[in-house]
């Protein structure tokens, strides 16, 4: 018994010295203390000694089980901490590297520009509406004094969805619609896409237009002229000239188209102004009385100025580009410079 004793402890002891991790620790104490262990076992079998022997074997075997378990408690310590240590080695992050700073966007050139557009009408107490694309005939071409076979409508080529449905070509609907829900005074801009069957360099079939239009009781031509003026001023900067050449639209009379002191040669003529000097920047003029009627409006008692700006011009100049297709094309190489 006592040989039996000896050579369990020798093993033992080899065995927990030789533990690599808690794991196989975890093994080894229920090989020896668990229920069905080997010392649990000698505990068990000693019925079968002598009495004489029963107490100092019993003895024994307790004192080997308490060693044993100290031993294994302080080698589990130890190896814990290895562990941990190890853990705490491989886990490690290096906080000191430089972070991968995300790609940061920007807005579409056209976005800057509308986005310009709409600042500087909001500080005038302009009022921001947007309306439906695919519109009515009637808000598109009747309501503006453009009847069904007006020359007018050669001006330009819309896309019909029907024979009174259309891709709108201009957003002044979205106007006729506010002016049909609500007396003067409006003072109002409606940006948003357009649709004209054209393209070319300088023409997409969608592009976009911001519309204005200022209804009161007292509204003049010098509104116009200084509202606009003040426009152009905001958008290609201060002392460049700025004139008002009549012109005509069936909605607006009298009607003015308004140009700025050519930008690249400043008035000295050159290619991008076709020698003029000038550059049309947009239309104008006072909304005509036929108009001002058809919404409900009495045109003895309130006048009011309207305009139309095409974004994609504006951009153009602003940006000296020569093809309205690079706005479309989303190359990022383009894109990127603005
Ligand atoms: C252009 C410039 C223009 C308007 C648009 C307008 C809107 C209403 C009433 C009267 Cl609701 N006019 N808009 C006026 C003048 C010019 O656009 O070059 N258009 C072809």
């Amino acid at each position: 018994m006592r040989d039996t004793l000896q050579k369990l402890k020798e093993t033992a002891w080899r065995q927990i010295a030789e533990a690599g991790d808690t794991r196989q620790l975890d093994q080894i104490r229920v090989q020896y203390l668990g229920k069905k262990g080997e010392l649990t076992g000698l505990l068990r079998s000693m019925g079968s000694l002598s009495p004489e022997e029963r107490p100092v074997v019993g003895k024994m075997v307790n004192e080997l089980r308490e060693e044993l378990e100290r031993l294994l408690k302080e080698r589990y310590g130890a190896l814990e901490a290895m562990e941990l240590e190890r853990r705490l080695k491989e886990e490690k992050i290096d906080i000191t590297l430089p972070g991968r700073r995300p790609a940061r966007g920007r807005k579409h050139p056209l976005t800057q520009v509308l986005d310009e557009i709409k600042a500087f009408f909001i500080g005038m107490g302009f009022q921001v509406v947007e309306g439906p694309e695919v519109e009515l005939d009637y808000y598109n071409f009747e309501a503006l004094n453009i009847p069904p076979d007006h020359p007018a409508r050669d001006m330009q080529d819309t896309f019909f969805i029907t024979e009174d449905i259309l891709l709108r070509s201009q957003t002044s609907p979205v106007q006729i619609r506010v002016m049909e829900k609500q007396q003067p005074p409006v003072r109002i801009i409606a940006p948003g896409k357009v649709y004209r069957v054209d393209l070319d360099a300088t023409h997409s079939p969608m592009f976009h237009q911001v519309e204005g239009l200022l209804v009161d009781d007292s509204t003049t031509f010098g509104d116009l002229k200084g509202i606009l003026a003040a426009f152009i001023e905001a958008m290609f900067g201060k002392g460049r000239g700025v004139r008002f050449r009549p012109s005509f639209f069936p909605f607006t009379e009298p009607s003015a188209e308004v140009d700025v002191e050519c930008i690249m040669c400043d008035g000295a003529g050159c290619r991008l102004c076709s020698n003029t000097g000038w550059l049309e920047i947009l239309g104008s003029g006072m909304v005509d009385p036929r108009v001002l009627e058809k919404v409900g409006y009495d045109p003895k008692q309130y006048q009011g100025f309207a305009f139309g700006v095409g974004v994609e011009r504006i951009a153009m100049l602003k940006y000296g580009i020569d093809d309205i297709r690079l706005f479309f094309e989303n190359d990022i190489r383009f894109l990127r410079q603005f």
